[in-house]
């Protein structure tokens, strides 16, 4: 009899210990505002919000993904436009975007700042919340990740990391109305105490370029838009487990799996 109470026991609170850990790995699905995999071969919303977008100006999505397919960006006028929806809107006081990049170098530095930079997320075209990488123009910060708003305060960031290298990298902004975080492959790369909210309202969301300028030159994967402020547990788990995944969106593919395992391997 004391034997059973025991395994009882032994029983509970193994239970208790991974329920609790398994609240703990995951994101609320809910707060995801958009989910762009490209694995469908187009820009579609797996996020259930209808934030489909559309490839403009000769912008493809190819074989040759971080997972699956991806967007390709030219360099020259190619973007993806997310329609302004309710939504996206929702992001204005608290919002992460994450996406895995892999972008070429453009050239060597010159003066002029920034319409050679790679925009990676901009609720834009006034600059209302971008995650962007410094191209050329930007001399030696070329290659550095830039966040911020024209509305915040202090408005801009950017660390001290490059990630232009032609290799993919996980890039994540995070802003909570106290702090914004920029984190490169699940690491802080710098943060800032920032105040204020995004002026987003009734403005469209633009992947890999704008309408105008700063047209990414390589390939994204995996973009995602959440209206919450994620933890940087969180942005691992999105890193090494998949954002379809994470979300419970698409499976575990055997790639996911084999990418985390060897992470773990990695890290012991
Ligand atoms: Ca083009
Ligand atoms: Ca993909």
């Amino acid at each position: 009899m004391r034997k059973n109470w025991t395994m009882l026991l032994v029983l509970t609170v193994l239970g208790t210990v991974l329920i609790s850990f398994h609240s703990f790995a995951a994101v609320d699905s809910a707060t995801a505002v958009g989910v762009w995999l490209f694995d469908d071969g187009d820009v579609s919303d797996a996020s259930g919000n209808g934030n489909d977008g559309e490839l403009m100006n000769g912008a493809e999505v190819v074989n040759g993904g971080k997972w699956g397919m991806a967007l390709s960006l030219d360099g020259d006028d190619d973007y993806a436009n997310v329609a302004n929806s309710a939504s996206l809107d929702s992001t204005a006081e608290a919002y992460t975007g994450v996406a895995w990049v892999k972008l070429q170098r453009k050239g060597d530095p010159y003066s002029g700042c920034c319409a050679d930079d790679h925009m990676v997320i901009a609720f834009t075209t006034s600059w209302n919340n971008i995650l962007n990488v410094f191209g050329p123009g930007r001399n030696t910060n070329q290659g550095k990740v830039e966040v911020g708003s024209q509305e915040l305060n202090p408005r801009w960031l950017f660390g001290p990391t490059t990630v232009n290298d032609d290799q993919w990298h996980h890039l994540a902004f995070t802003y909570d109305g106290a702090k914004k975080i920029l984190y490169i492959d699940g690491e802080v790369d710098i943060d800032q105490d920032t105040t204020g909210a995004f002026g987003v309202t009734g403005v469209d969301v633009h992947l890999g370029g704008t309408p105008t300028e700063r047209i990414a030159l390589g390939l994204m994967d995996e973009i995602g838009i959440f209206n919450v402020s994620l933890e940087q547990t969180d942005i691992q788990n999105i890193m090494n487990d998949g954002l379809g995944s994470v979300l419970g969106l698409t499976p575990v593919t055997p790639q996911g799996r084999l990418t985390t395992t060897w992470a773990n391997i990695k890290t012991q």
